[in-house]
């Protein structure tokens, strides 16, 4: 009989000027790497971003919160060429390279690796990767996939990759082996039923922190600086008893009791998917933590969801508010007013929360947006007792605000993914000034009145 085809699926380093495992896990890939096990393949992991060998810890600097959170290693290194005017260190995020070369040894020589891709301004280590592995792998084909992949897969064919695929990975699978391997699939999901999909192989991880989880694909809003809809042009959802089953699989046989939400869309229309979970979930008394770093939907909170979410233990709040001036929340989408946001922090307040529980996020540096309306929905969002978070502005190829936003910046946007870094507040105008900017990232630290 012939040995299984090995698979090696990788995440990239992340170069960048600041980076937070704020409960960041390689969710895509390793769905992936679930479909290639469920096929016959064997699969391996390496993960570029950190070591997850307990025997092997011994260089990490770092700690982390028992709840799934923390610090990357980092190594300060030369900014790219595109990046060099800016006044702030750059940093390759994740395990020593001496390290990912010494673990590329240990595990069986791969027949194929897949190497994924998050933010599109994170390329240089997807193409640091590709170029290790092709070095040391030579006529092992390489993949890459991934949101870069899907939002600039021009630019990603620079990659040194043998193939980049855009989209859903599932949707790849048949061809890819196929293609490498001449051969056929043997479990496939149906592509419109994402209970059929396979759990993400978080196993291959070892320790498990928390799980991120994935009720759905999509959103059926259509903000205008958002990717969803490219990612996932079809608003699709899972069973909540296929979820449940999950989330109490992780915890019966792992001990994973902190969980986090990867969803777009988690609480829309709530009947149909968040509220038969959370009654599940407030049921089994397992005492489970939720953590949702993706912002949810206001205008979905009731009194009676603000319950359930409290019951069920959903402990990191945080919302997509964006803004509190009503121009640009029509203009932009229109998924959220104030009123949302006022009557949210009422029924959460009234369920159990502290108002300062209530994480809330504003777009900060969309073209033509002012240091004035900034300030002012952080006010808003203070007055109300609840905590402000920017969210610095990553224009994004594809969607209703790229012409704006390629017109707005001073930067190569469409050559270029690096200028999509958040932190260079790449459409910022005159409106919004450094120190401008500066200023209200203090205020947002400021205790609410
Ligand atoms: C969860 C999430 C986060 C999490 C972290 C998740 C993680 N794993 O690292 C948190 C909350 C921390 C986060 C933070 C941010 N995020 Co975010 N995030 C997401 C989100 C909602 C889901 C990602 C995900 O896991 N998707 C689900 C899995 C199934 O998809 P996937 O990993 O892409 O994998 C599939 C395919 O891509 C493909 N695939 C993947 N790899 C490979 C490899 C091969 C070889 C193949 C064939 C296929 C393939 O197959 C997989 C299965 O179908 C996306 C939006 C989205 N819907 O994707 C935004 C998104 C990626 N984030 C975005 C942004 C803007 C941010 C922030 C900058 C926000 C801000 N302003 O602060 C920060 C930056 C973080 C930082 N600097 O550290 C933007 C991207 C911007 C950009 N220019 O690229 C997105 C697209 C959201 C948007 N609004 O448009 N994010
Ligand atoms: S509601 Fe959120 S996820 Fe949906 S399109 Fe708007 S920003 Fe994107």
């Amino acid at each position: 009989m012939q040995r299984p085809k090995h698979i090696l699926f990788v995440t990239p380093w992340i170069y960048d000027f600041a980076a937070f495992d704020f409960w960041m896990k390689p969710l895509g890939l390793l769905s992936l790497a679930a479909l290639f096990r469920d096929n016959g393949y064997s699969v391996n992991y390496l993960d570029c971003l950190m070591d997850h060998d307990l025997a092997d810890q011994a260089h990490r600097k770092t700690r982390r919160t028992e709840h799934g959170t923390g610090h990357f290693d980092k190594e300060a290194i030369v900014k790219p060429a595109p990046l060099a005017f800016f006044q702030r260190r750059y940093y390759r995020y994740g395990i020593p390279m001496g390290l990912f070369r010494r673990k590329l040894l240990s595990i069986p020589p791969p027949d194929m690796v897949l190497v994924t891709s998050m933010m599109t301004y994170w390329y240089p280590g997807a193409f640091e990767a590709i170029h290790l592995l092709r070095a040391s792998l030579p006529g092992v084909p390489i993949l890459l996939g991934g949101n870069y992949a899907t939002l600039c897969p021009d630019h990603a064919r620079q990659s040194g990759a043998d193939r980049i695929f855009p989209g859903p990975g599932e949707w790849h699978f048949s061809e890819i082996i196929k293609t490498f391997f001449n051969d056929r699939p043997r479990i496939l999901p149906d592509f419109d039923d994402l209970d059929t999909y396979p759990r993400p192989a978080f196993d291959l991880l070892g320790r498990l922190d928390q799980v991120p989880l994935l009720t759905s694909r999509g959103c059926p809003f259509r903000c205008s600086y958002c990717a969803s809809n490219q990612l996932y042009p079809k608003f699709m959802r899972r069973h909540p008893l296929r979820v449940a089953e999950e989330i109490f699989d992780w915890h019966d046989r792992f001990g994973v009791r902190h969980f986090s939400i990867y969803d777009d869309a988690f609480l829309v229309d709530p009947p149909s998917l968040a509220l038969p979970l959370l009654d599940t979930i407030v049921q089994r008394k397992a005492n489970l933590s939720f953590h949702c770093p993706n912002g949810l939907h206001l205008r979905q909170i009731t009194p009676v969801l603000s319950r359930m979410l409290y019951r069920a233990g959903f402990r990191t709040l945080r919302f997509g508010f964006e803004t509190f001036d009503p121009d640009r929340q029509a203009t932009t989408g229109g998924k959220v007013n104030n009123d949302h946001l006022i009557a949210a922090v009422r029924y959460l307040c009234e369920a159990g929360y502290e108002a300062s529980d209530i994480g809330v996020y504003l777009l900060c540096g969309l073209p033509g947006q002012t240091a004035e309306e900034i300030d002012g929905s952080i006010r808003f969002v203070q007055s109300l007792g609840a905590k402000p978070y920017l969210a610095e502005y990553s224009p994004i190829p594809g969607t209703a605000l790229w012409p704006e936003a390629l017109q707005s910046s001073p930067y190569d946007l469409l050559n270029e993914p690096l200028c999509h870094n958040n932190t260079l507040l790449p459409c910022a105008g005159d409106t919004l000034p450094e120190p401008a900017y500066r200023e209200l990232k203090l205020k947002t630290r400021m205790s609410p009145r």
